[in-house]
């Protein structure tokens, strides 16, 4: 695979001028480019610069709103919705954020809903930046139907991230961010892009036999992570998504979508917590006992830490190079 090695700020650049030529205004295409670039600092390459021609696509064929001005509401102080009146989620998220973690400072508890946006990246951000302010933070989001609930051939689930982050004063957060099937649709899609088998139980085929052949998990169905427990997980994450922010569950999201590659409009939940408030001094050290405890213990790893620490390298990404000149054609 030929590849090509991009600064953090060519990438940037790459992502920021590329959506500026597509129809963004400069606070949209700075958000997403951000998050882009986030992402291939961290090594979360199925939802970087590979996510680019989905962004575009969905900006050409209009379904969603470059030059969107997201607009905030709070129901009560502890229950906040940002309206992306059809942006991609950075943006909502950049106005949202600030006012979800100041509210569970005050009171304890908050949850943001995010409604009328497109997402199509990593949910990590979006929880350490409550845990960078002292706050746990929960979010998860849905897309369309690629996974088999439990017992079923047949799609219903997305690949349902969930995403949480605890806060380690000092220290970088500990933070989770997982699809709930058992690999992320992207990186289905890289493996086959890249000509590589993929574990047996990542998925069935389109006649629902198990298949280590991405392609044809792509034409089939991805299986939840874990079985049942993971379908459960999955199935939550449908409901607090859909179900509490009143967004499309994915049956619906495709339903309504255009099917033209971009994510279709959706809802994602925030939930912010103060252990500050809830657990009360204390919370700090009774925690990191605990952390040491884990951390301590042979062939452990913290999620989180692999990111962190491709976060250190301020060099180059290698990135693949079609992709590159792919984004370089659109721009
Ligand atoms: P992974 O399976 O790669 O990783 C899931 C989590 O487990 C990460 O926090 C990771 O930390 C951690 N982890 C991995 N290996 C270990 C280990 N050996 N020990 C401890 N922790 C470990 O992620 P997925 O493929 O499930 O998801 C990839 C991305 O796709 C996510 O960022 C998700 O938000 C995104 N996504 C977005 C969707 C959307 O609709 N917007 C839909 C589905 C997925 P680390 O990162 O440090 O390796
Ligand atoms: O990787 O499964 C995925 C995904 C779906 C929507 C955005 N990412």
């Amino acid at each position: 695979m030929a590849t090509i090695n991009l600064t953090l700020e060519e990438i940037y650049t790459l992502a920021h001028s590329t959506l500026l030529s597509n129809g963004c205004d400069e606070a949209n295409a700075s958000a997403v480019a951000d998050i882009v670039t986030r992402a291939e600092r961290d090594g979360s390459h199925s939802h970087g610069l590979f996510r680019m021609p989905g962004y575009i696509k969905g900006l050409r064929s209009g379904k969603v709103d470059g030059k969107a001005k997201p607009t905030i509401n709070k129901k009560t102080p502890a229950v906040i919705n940002v309206e992306g009146h059809g942006c991609y989620a950075p943006l909502a998220q950049e106005v949202g954020l600030p006012v979800l973690a100041a509210a569970a400072n005050e009171i304890g508890i908050a949850a943001l809903s995010l409604t009328g946006v497109h997402h199509f990246a990593a949910l990590w951000p979006e929880t350490e930046y409550l845990a960078d302010r002292g706050l746990v933070g929960i979010a998860c989001t849905v897309s369309q139907p690629t996974v088999a609930p439990a017992g079923s051939i047949h799609k219903l689930f997305g690949t349902n991230p969930l995403a949480f982050a605890w806060p380690r004063p000092g220290k970088s957060p500990v933070c989770f961010d997982m699809a709930t099937s058992s690999m992320a649709l992207g990186d289905v899609q890289i493996a086959a892009r890249d000509g590589k088998e993929v574990p047996l139980g990542t998925g069935l085929d389109a006649e629902g036999n198990p298949t280590t052949d991405p392609a044809k998990i792509a034409d089939g169905v991805l299986l939840p992570f874990g079985g049942y427990k993971g379908s459960a997980i999955s199935m939550m994450v449908e409901l607090l998504s859909a179900g509490l922010t009143s967004e499309t569950f994915s049956f619906e999201a495709k339903e309504s979508d255009n099917g033209d590659g971009a994510p279709p409009k959706g809802g994602e939940l925030i939930i912010a917590l103060s252990p500050q408030l809830i657990a009360g001094d204390g919370w700090v050290a009774h925690v990191e006992l605990f952390m040491d405890r884990l951390t301590s213990m042979d062939g452990v790893r913290l999620p989180g830490e692999r990111r962190y620490k491709n976060r250190l390298d301020t060099g180059t990404r290698s990135i693949n190079l079609t992709l590159v000149e792919t984004i370089r054609e659109l721009a």
